[in-house]
């Protein structure tokens, strides 16, 4: 299968790049390299060191994979986009190339009108490629679970069943974003689902919890190849951050209670979910939603689990709670509804101590590198 990876060079870009890649498809890349140059020039660049795209593709090919075609460009630029489709004319596309930090989104206001400009204007132009280029082609776009936010009833997977006057209709679950960076991946979603409606795309879309892990199977710890691992407030996500902090000696950042609950995953079933996903695309004018997720915890709890493991290590953990920078409920309801994935065969790698032991050593190799002035600056949401 030809595929298309949109933002190749995140934190999930590359190794999705690879996990195709190894079960023998024609992969592309795409980035603009947005991420890596908004965390260096905020001071706060990735955990490991990892090259670019092209020297990446380079190396993978060294040592025994197919090779992977890397496009530098911005796909907010149609021009160069269609170029894109014209050279490797995608069966799926994976829409990863948006600004993915929600705390960047909350910066200020030109941090929040990139957002939307860039991730409603990049979803825009991925639908007309595909309607105007005429590829046969599954969007497959990552969601949030944060469009839902944390509603005080269950949440199914994307739709909702409602009874209004005696009358019944599904439509998208109901949407409350908590960042702009959320509120942009509510406008893709009804983009897309406007799509699929008006010209017959077909589209998945996942609904991710905050995603957590540092290498996957194809990297084999070669740290070139490793994902780029952010553990700072802007681009880290919470049990990456946690795990640094606890081998920087920082103490964990609980924001406000810690009661906030979220749906979680390794970074090793992304890979599994998206590629499921691909393989067993939706028919026309379907937007298919999934919850991407495979188990539920509080702050608290996770910080508990990186306390316990770290100390069995003799970190020596602690855990603060600081006033909470975000506006967001501490304590609430929260029972999302995810077996779609695992329907489609999802194996899960759940959240153990083996888990978070070898997660606390790789990033022990990389102690000196931590800089703990990127740990919290507190960019509040107010
Ligand atoms: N949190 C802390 N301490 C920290 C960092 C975070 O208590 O040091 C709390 C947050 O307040 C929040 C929870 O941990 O309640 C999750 O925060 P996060 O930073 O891991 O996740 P978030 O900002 O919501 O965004 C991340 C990814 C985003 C993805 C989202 C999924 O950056 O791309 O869409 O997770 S979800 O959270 O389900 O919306």
């Amino acid at each position: 299968m030809r595929v298309l990876v949109l933002g190749a060079d995140g934190y999930l870009g590359w190794a999705t790049c690879m996990h195709f890649s190894a079960r023998g498809h024609e992969v592309t890349a795409v980035d603009n390299y947005f991420r890596r140059n908004a965390s260096k020039k905020l001071g706060c660049p990735p955990l490991i060191p990892t090259p670019g795209l092209l020297r990446r593709a380079k190396i993978w090919k060294e040592t025994g994979g197919n090779a992977i075609r890397v496009l530098t460009g911005d796909i907010t630029d149609y021009e160069f986009l269609l170029s894109v489709f014209g050279r490797c004319r995608p069966e799926v596309v994976i829409h990863y190339a948006e600004q993915p930090s929600a705390a960047y989104s909350m910066m200020h206001r030109n941090a929040a009108a990139f957002t939307l400009q860039n991730n409603l204007v990049g979803t825009l132009n991925l639908a007309y490629a595909v309607k105007e280029t005429g590829a046969a082609c599954h969007i497959v776009k990552l969601g949030t679970m944060g469009e839902y936010g944390t509603p005080g009833i269950d949440i199914e997977e994307g739709w909702l069943e409602i009874e209004h006057k005696g009358r019944k209709d599904k439509f998208l679950f109901p949407r409350q974003a908590g960042s702009i960076y959320h509120t942009s991946k509510i406008q893709d979603t009804d983009l897309l689902w406007f799509f699929a409606r008006t010209w017959g795309l077909s589209v998945t879309d996942l609904m991710q919890g905050p995603v957590y892990g540092i290498s996957t199977e194809e990297d084999g710890m070669f740290p070139d190849l490793m994902p780029n691992f952010n553990y700072d407030e802007v681009f880290g996500t919470v049990l990456n951050r946690f795990v640094v902090q606890a081998v920087a000696g920082h103490p964990l950042t609980v924001y406000g209670k810690g009661g906030q609950v979220r749906g979680y995953i390794n970074i090793k079933d992304t890979l599994q979910c998206v590629y499921l996903s691909s393989m067993c695309p939706p028919g026309p004018g379907e937007l298919r939603i999934f919850n991407q997720m495979t188990e539920t915890f509080s702050v608290n709890e996770l910080a508990l689990m990186v306390e316990e493991t770290g100390n069995k290590l003799g970190y020596g953990v602690k855990t603060e709670h600081v006033e909470n920078p975000r506006v967001e409920q501490e304590e609430h309801y929260y029972n999302p509804k995810f077996t779609g994935l695992t329907d489609l065969g999802l194996k899960p790698h759940y959240l153990t101590g083996e888990v978070l032991d070898d997660m606390f050593r790789l990033v022990a190799n990389y102690k000196e590198r931590i800089n703990r002035n990127t740990i919290f600056r507190g960019i509040r949401w107010r």
